[in-house]
């Protein structure tokens, strides 16, 4: 948590954006797994985590574009929760820890919310992506739930993101401090995984790591010798030798900042010649992207060079012919690398993509492409100082995508279907890192985790 000057400065830059009306934040509350007192770990809302600091269900905020006035809604603790939960601060105290300018019982604000809109003020509100804030919202504002999505402020959602995705440099010493927590997980992940070691010991040894570094998972480990499947979130496996595994993992901070880290392991220490070829050219497409990130750049641009350099590497393997220029307007280099090179991170490890996944990552300047691939880049827009971003490029064998575009005939002028064949059941390669964009650059974020084909194969042989 920040000083009480940074969320009082915060809210300040927005209320000065939006010009007048009342601004609600809607904070989450804890969520039932099965019944009532067993709720899922609780995550705040990222945007009342921005601007109200407070992680901790049962909150909502109200600032007055006008007055600056800025009201914290809650409850304080009532006997029963200091017996079972422990004690805890004050409303107004949590309030004051914040610069709020005053507090009031949750029960309160659908009266004020009414009154203030019954004097001709508009409420200005996120999108919400939770059932119970949809229905809570839908009845302080006293209109049917299916009319919530009515209510959201545009000007709204477009002053959080161009606050939230140009990061100061506090947020970015937060971020350090989960890229610090995301290594330790790496380098235990790098020395677990060992031929017989089961997937979900490797998992839980990375998960366990977060714990011990007072963190928490950015999101469930990705930890598969499947790794042609993007994002599996389970464990079965036990590993060989001869094995590669994707570890795509991330760390957040207790202040709530996130890592996203992918290193991609040789079961056994060695990768074999049709594996230390694909990691390397891999490699290459990353590190020749990070180079190319600086202020002005536009990351789609960023995007499409990395998949050329991945084009180019398979056209030399025989995998794709043709001029890999056109196979890579064409989209045929996407069955290799169906995702996008990478997103924005900050409170979110998809920073701020709950508000407007499209907004977020292309801005009023460019349209999201809807190619196979390209649509699933999620950054595309001109990169400015301050953005913190990932560069993930891999490639992936896909068997039952390389069947379907087989037996359709997709871009069979760029793909020669009779060599991939052989290769169908490589498995994947992902290699992952976190920058921001600084004024003339960009800069690696964290101590380096081994990532060299050499480096990797000598942990993991260890
Ligand atoms: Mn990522």
């Amino acid at each position: 948590m920040f000083e009480a000057s940074t969320y009082i400065e915060r809210r300040r830059q927005l209320r000065d954006r939006i010009g007048s009306g009342v601004i609600l934040f809607v904070g989450n509350d804890l969520t039932p797994m099965n019944y009532a007192d067993n709720p899922y770990p609780f995550w705040q809302d990222r945007s009342f985590l921005y601007y109200w600091g407070l992680d901790e269900p049962g909150l909502a905020g109200l600032l007055d574009a006008d007055s600056g006035e800025a009201i914290l809604f809650g409850h304080d603790p009532t006997i029963d929760e200091v017996v079972w939960t422990g004690p805890q601060p004050s409303l107004a105290s949590k309030a004051e820890r914040i610069g709020a300018s005053g507090s009031a019982p949750i029960e309160e604000i659908s009266g004020r919310i009414r009154a203030l809109n019954a004097a001709g003020q508009k409420i200005h509100q996120l999108p919400l992506y939770r059932a119970a804030s949809r229905i809570a919202v839908a009845g302080w504002l006293g209109i049917p739930v299916g009319e919530i999505d009515t209510t959201i402020s545009r000007p709204f959602v477009e002053a959080v993101v161009d606050q939230r995705i140009i990061k100061t440099a506090e947020e970015i010493d937060e971020t350090e401090q989960a890229m610090a927590i995301t290594r330790a997980m790496h380098l235990e992940g790098m020395r677990v995984a060992r031929p017989g070691v089961a997937e979900w010991e490797v998992a839980g040894a990375v998960e366990g790591m977060a714990l011990r570094h007072g963190g928490r998972l950015s999101f469930p480990i990705i930890c598969s010798k499947h790794g042609e499947t993007l994002h599996n979130h389970h464990y079965p496996n036990i590993l060989s030798a001869g094995d590669i595994v994707v570890l795509d993992t991330g760390g957040v901070a207790p202040s709530g900042y996130a890592g996203d880290i992918t290193r991609t392991l040789p079961i056994g220490g060695r990768f074999d010649e049709r594996q230390s070829v694909i990691y390397e050219l891999v490699l290459e497409a990353e590190i020749r992207s990070i180079e190319a990130v600086r202020p002005g750049v536009r990351y789609l641009d960023v995007h499409l060079a990395a998949c050329r350099i991945l084009a180019d590497g398979l056209t030399d393997l025989g995998i794709m012919k043709g001029d890999p220029d056109e196979a890579v307007a064409a989209g045929a280099h996407a069955l290799f690398m169906p995702h996008g090179l990478g997103h924005m991170m900050g409170l979110d490890m998809h920073d701020g993509e709950g508000l407007d996944e499209n907004y977020v990552g292309y801005g009023t300047e460019l349209e999201r492409s809807s190619q196979f691939g390209l649509a699933s880049l999620r950054l595309g827009r001109s990169l400015q100082p301050g953005f913190v971003l990932t560069v993930e490029p891999g490639l992936y064998f896909i068997p039952a995508l390389i069947d379907r575009w087989q037996a359709d005939g997709v871009h069979e002028s760029f793909i020669d279907y009779d060599v991939l064949d052989s290769w169908r059941d490589f498995g994947g390669v992902r290699i992952e890192d976190d920058v921001v964009v600084t004024a003339d650059g960009n800069r690696v974020l964290g101590e380096p985790i081994p990532r060299s084909l050499e480096d990797v194969e000598a942990l993991l042989s260890e």
